[in-house]
Order: structure tokens, then sequence, then C-alpha cells
């Protein structure tokens, strides 16, 4: 039985504010998907077991590079950013796993880490590897690359700090390595860009083999950022051929914020479900680049086109697909668990729109080429407010009907500043 952080009274007390409105909600809304020939009671159990896991370092403020603005209560180490996690999840019941950030969130006792989530009810995702950094005084330094590194002792340091993170993680339970590096050039001529291809595939190949039974790992891709000219593993294809050359343990990962503007991101995961390589996502939104806003703020269209092909691929069930959701965003302006609620709930709203999608009908507009009652097909789907099915799936599993309301009724975040004095902040989040 999980511990709650929030008082399961107070939880109850505000869901009851809202029962009457609540249920003639849900109740209209499941009349009209019946009209449809939809099931809210199949959908609404279709939102319950939809998970997106929280990123450690989602819960801390990020920055830019012009400034960080911090707030108080924030936590400072990986203990309290769980119990910021375990209050996400209490309210919004569709995050109940971390993904942890080494050596941002590296544990003194991993087994007392696992013990700490486990109370709290929560499990571990992906292990992230940060070695676009340098962080130990007297290590050798990340400036010039990583994995890639021309230097082979640089590029060794950085292969072991991957082993450690898949020690760690089997510690705690998880059973993913997600692997992102900064590497590139920040000008024409700097990297040979063949070499710097086959120096990632060696140091990878070194991790690839010591990953234990049940182990993925899942490479990232990166258009720019922090390299500005040109980066190592800078789109799908490079991050699929890689992927395909390491073998059946290694996938791609697809971060939203990665792409060049404009690409249509949907065709790319269709196209890495065909070829068996789709691992997983980081989800976020951007408006410009890698602007690591929250999910569905920008671009929601985008996303529930994204989940129609994951749907779709669920629904003919693909071999192999069993894709990994995780949210990887920089709450730069707003309290960050209010973010992380509302963006799982978008991720999760995007599942379940994508699900009303009328796939026969779809099929045979594409069969008869009727482009516009094919976009109508789809729009059907988007234009469905599902917002009352997603909070009878938070409500059934003991969540709130509206969990930024309730968060912001419980004053979680002024006690935590009474009890989190600032003072050093002890591990990093996206600056
Ligand atoms: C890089 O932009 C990234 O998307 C990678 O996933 C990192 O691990 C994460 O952000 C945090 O910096
Ligand atoms: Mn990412």
């Amino acid at each position: 039985m999980a511990r709650p952080v929030l008082d399961p009274q107070l939880v109850a007390d505000e869901n009851a504010r809202r029962a009457a409105d609540f249920a003639r909600d849900f109740g209209e809304l499941g009349a009209r998907l019946k009209r449809r020939g939809l099931e809210v009671e199949a959908l609404t159990q279709r939102a319950q077991a939809f998970t997106v896991a929280i990123p450690s370092w989602g819960v801390g403020t990020g920055g830019t590079r012009f400034g960080r603005f911090p707030q108080s209560g924030e936590p400072r180490d990986v203990y309290e950013k769980l119990e910021d996690c375990a209050v996400v999840q209490q309210l919004a019941r569709c995050t109940p796993a971390v993904s942890l950030h080494v050596p941002w969130d590296r544990p003194d006792d991993p087994r007392r880490l696992k013990g700490a989530a486990a109370d709290l009810g929560l499990s571990f995702d992906a292990m992230n590897s940060n070695t676009f950094e340098d962080h130990t005084p007297g290590q050798r330094s990340y400036k010039f690359g990583s994995l890639t590194h021309t230097d082979r002792a640089v590029r060794e340091q950085a292969v072991a700090q991957n082993l450690e993170c898949i020690e760690i993680g089997k510690a705690i339970g998880s059973t993913a390595l997600t692997v992102w590096i900064g590497d590139g050039g920040n000008f024409p001529g700097q990297l040979h860009f063949r070499r710097a291809l086959d120096r990632y595939l060696e140091s990878t190949r070194a991790i690839c083999a010591a990953l234990p039974d049940g182990w993925k790992m899942y490479l990232e891709h990166k258009l720019c950022e922090p390299a500005f000219y040109s980066t190592v593993l800078n789109d799908w294809g490079t991050s699929y051929v890689c992927a395909k050359e390491l073998g059946p343990k290694c996938l791609c990962l697809v971060d939203l914020g990665h792409h060049a503007p404009n690409v249509n991101i949907e065709s790319i995961v269709s196209r890495l479900i065909q070829l068996g390589k789709l691992g997983g996502f980081h989800f976020n939104d951007s408006k410009y680049s890698d602007d690591d806003l929250d999910s569905g703020s920008i671009k929601p269209f985008q996303l529930f086109l994204i989940f129609h092909e994951l749907v779709g691929a669920e629904r003919e069930k693909v071999a192999g697909f069993a894709p990994a959701y995780l949210l990887d965003q920089s709450h730069n302006v707003t309290d960050p668990l209010e973010s992380l609620m509302s963006s799982a709930g978008e991720v999760q709203r995007a599942y379940v729109k994508a699900s009303l999608v009328d796939a026969a009908r779809l099929a045979e507009c594409q069969e008869r080429n009727d482009a516009l009652l094919a976009l109508q097909t789809l729009k059907d789907a988007y234009e469905t407010d599902v917002s009352p099915l997603l909070a009878e799936a938070r409500r059934r599993a003991g969540g709130a009907i509206d969990p930024v309301a309730t968060f912001r009724a419980s004053r979680y975040r002024a006690r935590c500043a009474e009890r989190r004095p600032a003072g050093k902040r002890t591990s990093g989040g996206i600056v």
C-alpha cells in the first residue's frame, strides 16, 4: 500500500465539491460516445491502464542559458524528488514510475532508494546517463565530446559512466538505459563526421554488451544543441542505423523537441514502428526548437497524430511494439508539479482521443482516396472532449477530478518551502 504524501481526505473533499457537475458531464459524454458506437466504460479502463513516467529532473525548476528563477520549496535531493513525484502520481494517477538521471541522482544506497520509492508506491523507469557535463573535479572533460571524443580515455570514462547507470538501475529495478550525448561540433571542420560516428558505435557497442538480459538501450537523437553546427546522432535515420547495427536490445527514442521545425514527427514514428525500432518517447512541446514546454501546450493536434500511429500499431498488434513513455520538459515559469500533472493528462488525453478514431472508416477513406473525409474522421476523434473520462479514470484510482486545483488546495508547495529551506542546490535539472 503506497504511503500518501497528501491527506487522502483532502482529495476526497475536493472531489466531493465537484461530484455533481462531474457526474453530469461524465454521463453526457457516455451518451455522446454511445451514439457513435463507443463504450465509455472500455475507454475509461484504457485511460486507467495508460502510464507515462516522470523525469526526476522535471520536479525542479528548469531554466535557460540566460538564467533560472528557482521557487521556494524545491526538492534538494533524490528522496525529495521522489516525494514530489509521489504527489503527482497521487493526484494524476497515470505516473507511477520515475526516470533517474545519473550523476544528478546518484544514490548513496540504491537499495534504500528502491525502498523509499516502493514506500511511496513508485517504481523506476529508464536510467539516463549524463555525459554532457563535467561533474567531478579531476575527471576528464566532456567539453569536446564523450562517447565520440577523439581521446580514447575520455570515451572509456563515458562508457564507464553508462555502465555505472546500468549497475544502479539493476539495484533499483530499472530495465532500460537511455543514452543522449551532447557530442557534436560548433564549427564546420571541427569534427570528422564519419570517424565520430564510428567512435559512437564503438562506445555504444561496449555499453550494449553490458546490458543484462531483459534490458533495453534507447538511443536519443537530437538535431542540435549544445553543438550548434552538427551533432553525431542528429536524426532518426542515423539513430535507426545505429540501433540496427547494435542489435535487438537497442531501440530509438523520439524526443519531440529534437527535430527541425515542421518535421512530420508522426511519420517518423510510423517508420520506426514499421522497422521494429521504436523504443520510446520523451514528451514535451515546442514552438521553435527544443523548447521543452509542457506537452500539448503548443501543438496538441501533432500529439494526437503521433498517438494515432501508436494506437494503430497497438490495435494491429505489431510484433514487439511496446514503447516507453516519459515526459522530458523544463518548467521554467510554472510550478513543476502542476506542469507534470497537466502534461501527463495531456499525453493521456491524446492516447484516449486516438482510441476514438473510427479505424474502419479511415481505412475506407484511404482506399477511396477521400482526403476530406479521412481528415474529418481524425477530427471527429480529436475534437471530442474526453476530459470527464480522464477525470473519472483518476477518481476511480483515488486521484483528483481536478489535479491542479486540488494541489493548490493542499498548500503542498508552501509547506515544502517551510521544511526545505533554500540552500545549495544539490542536483541538476535542465539549466
Ligand atoms: C537533451 O535535450 C534531453 O532531451 C535528454 O533527454 C537529456 O537527458 C534531457 O534532455 C535532460 O537534459
Ligand atoms: Mn530528452
